[in-house]
């Protein structure tokens, strides 16, 4: 489940609907032919006012259909909606337009039924007119819904896309504690750099496979990388939506303090993530195993496995532990990453299993 907004297409002024709708309106009624003035006028007269409000109500309906629906959609694409353009706004606009699509098709039943039932020409002509005058009048109160989606369109466009069904690691850490060199580790392909539309930060998405089953890596740096105080209410509407995608946080500490935090501060951070992914299971993991004096005991051990390891069957492999019985990886020299990331595929399958025989709150199985 996905929702792909890269793929929306633009959406039109109301000239430029307008303008699609009288100019095929036009080359409608230039097809009528039929040898009897009285006849031909009122045929061409009705097509016109026909083809135009269909023309403008197909779009129309075709741009609102086109929209995800905020009610299939994934809560972390909704709640990305709501922070970036808002939800009641959007549906809003989108239902303007169903609305006007209705109106204009209303339009268009009358002053054709006007125009049918005179065979005066001042009258058709009238009805004709009357009726652009109206779909006009639609039109412009769609405007502004037409430009707003315009603008959130372009907003919207640059969202990250998660998907909801492959486990999500997310990765949280004081800056420079090595969340990028650990994605970029693990991941197969390059990491992804998507913006948050609404601010300057990014989000950065990393892939892996196990078997088969692709895994995705969110880093986000700038919002879940420092103190709380400085965060507005839309990064954390952003941070409740990576709560939704979320199986798993791994969050990184460098002890070393080579990162630029103290780990006191390393700590406050990690306190108020653990408040912030309240229901998010988290593995704290401690970063540049390499830059330890001496070395985690099991460091040759771990490498050892590691390297031998042929990637066939779940092994245990052994877990590098630092002096203080904590786990750690060193993302530079790849030890302690092949056993970190095979606990991570099984903590999400642990944090995913959804009970198939469960029943919403409420219900009950008979026996
Ligand atoms: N020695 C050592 N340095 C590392 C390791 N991982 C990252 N670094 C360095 O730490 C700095 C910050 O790393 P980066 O991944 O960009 O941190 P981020 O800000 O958390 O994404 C860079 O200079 C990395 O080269 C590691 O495992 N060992
Ligand atoms: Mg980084």
């Amino acid at each position: 489940m996905k929702v792909v907004w890269r793929d929306l297409i633009t959406v039109l002024t109301e000239d430029e609907v307008l303008d699609k709708g009288f100019s095929r309106a036009k080359k409608a009624a230039d097809r009528v032919d039929d040898p009897v003035k009285v006849f031909r006028v009122r045929k061409q007269l009705t097509r016109m006012v026909q083809t135009a409000a269909d023309v403008m109500s197909q779009y129309l309906e075709d741009t609102e259909k086109s929209w995800p629906s905020l009610d299939r959609m994934p809560l972390f694409d909704k709640s990305m909606v709501d922070a970036c353009v808002g939800c009641d706004d959007y549906r809003h606009h989108l239902s303007m337009l169903g609305w006007g699509a209705k109106q204009m098709r209303k339009i268009a039943k009358q002053n054709a039924a006007k125009i049918i039932r005179s065979a005066r020409f001042e009258v058709m002509h009238d009805a004709r007119k009357e009726a652009y005058g109206r779909l006009s009048s639609i039109m412009r109160r769609l405007g502004p819904s037409l430009q707003w989606l315009h603008e959130s369109r372009l907003v919207l466009r640059k969202l990250p896309v998660i998907d909801q069904v492959c486990p999500t690691i997310v990765v949280c850490g004081a800056p420079n504690v090595g969340k990028s060199a650990f994605i970029s580790t693990l991941s197969s392909g390059n990491m992804e750099v998507n913006h948050y539309p609404f601010t300057t930060k990014q989000l950065h998405v990393g892939h892996f496979k196990h078997r088969r089953v692709p895994h995705q890596m969110v880093d986000t740096p700038g919002l879940l990388d420092r103190p709380m105080d400085d965060r507005n209410a839309i990064e954390l509407q952003a941070i409740a939506a990576i709560q939704h995608v979320g199986s798993l946080c791994i969050f990184l500490m460098d002890i070393s303090e080579k990162c630029g935090t103290s780990i006191e501060d390393q700590n406050n951070l990690l306190n108020e993530v653990k408040a912030l992914l309240p229901e998010i299971d988290m593995i704290v993991v401690v970063s540049k195993a390499d830059l330890m004096e001496p070395l985690p005991d099991n460091w040759d051990a771990v490498q050892q496995f590691e390297s031998e390891w042929d990637g066939e069957g779940e092994p245990n492999l052994p877990v590098l532990i630092d002096e203080e019985g904590c786990v750690t990886i060193s993302a530079q020299e790849e030890v302690g990453v092949i056993a970190l990331r095979l606990e991570m595929v099984r903590r999400c399958k642990a944090n995913m299993v959804d009970d198939p025989m469960s029943l919403p709150e409420g219900w009950h199985r008979q026996s």
